[in-house]
């Protein structure tokens, strides 16, 4: 079984992003499952079509899509990926969207259809902190989970698909010291969770 994780590269003046960490830090192999790990540009313009291209090279039984949310103290699984771009953010390269829809003929929003009870209840297990989230935000994330969760709406060979936000990591919280963390490997051990859970779903 194959699956998917990907994480995005840094933005906003950050040097480093939690979820290209992670993702470049899991094992190949965990739990009867290969895990694929990509890095996914922050731009509107490419990260969708970078995300089909590893889609369909490597036809994926389940994907999991990783991205960081700085303020949140929790490893948040999102239920739902809504139909617009809004962040006061530029992506990478200077595009700035406020309010427009990301598929004119699409639906208002898509739910996650990955195990987010039982990934919940196997981070608790783990001792890690988790919750759940109603948005991703309006930026590259929710941007990508949309992308995501239509395509799997339309071709139900890769289900289930989803995305979890991480914290940030300790190295950014060193000159702000309000902002929530959560140290690297325990960032691993609960994408591992979310992992090992989606390859049992897939039995
Ligand atoms: N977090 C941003 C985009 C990339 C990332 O890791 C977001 O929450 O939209």
């Amino acid at each position: 079984m194959n699956l998917l994780i990907t994480g995005f590269e840094p933005f906003g003046g950050e040097k480093i992003n939690p979820s290209q960490e992670v993702i470049e830090n899991l094992p190949e192999h965990w739990k009867g499952l290969c895990l694929h790990t990509k890095l996914l540009p922050v731009v509107y313009d490419r990260a969708e079509n970078v995300l089909f291209s590893y889609l369909d090279h490597l036809a994926p039984q389940a994907v999991l899509c990783l991205g960081v949310a700085a303020g949140r103290a929790s490893l948040t699984l999102e239920r739902i990926a809504v139909n617009i771009d809004d962040a006061d953010l530029p992506d990478n390269e200077g595009a700035l969207r406020q309010g427009s829809l990301i598929d004119r003929n699409g639906p208002a929003a898509y739910f996650s259809t990955l195990p987010l009870e039982r990934i919940r209840k196997r981070l608790q297990d783990h001792a890690l902190p988790s919750s759940f989230s109603l948005s991703a935000g309006g930026f590259l994330c929710n941007h990508v989970f949309y992308c995501l969760m239509k395509r799997a709406a339309e071709n139900a060979s890769f289900l289930p698909a989803g995305f979890i936000h991480l914290p940030a990591l300790p190295a950014q919280a060193v000159f702000k010291p309000d902002l929530p963390s959560l140290p690297l490997s325990l960032q691993i051990e609960g994408v591992l969770c979310a992992a090992e859970v989606i390859g049992e779903s897939l039995l």
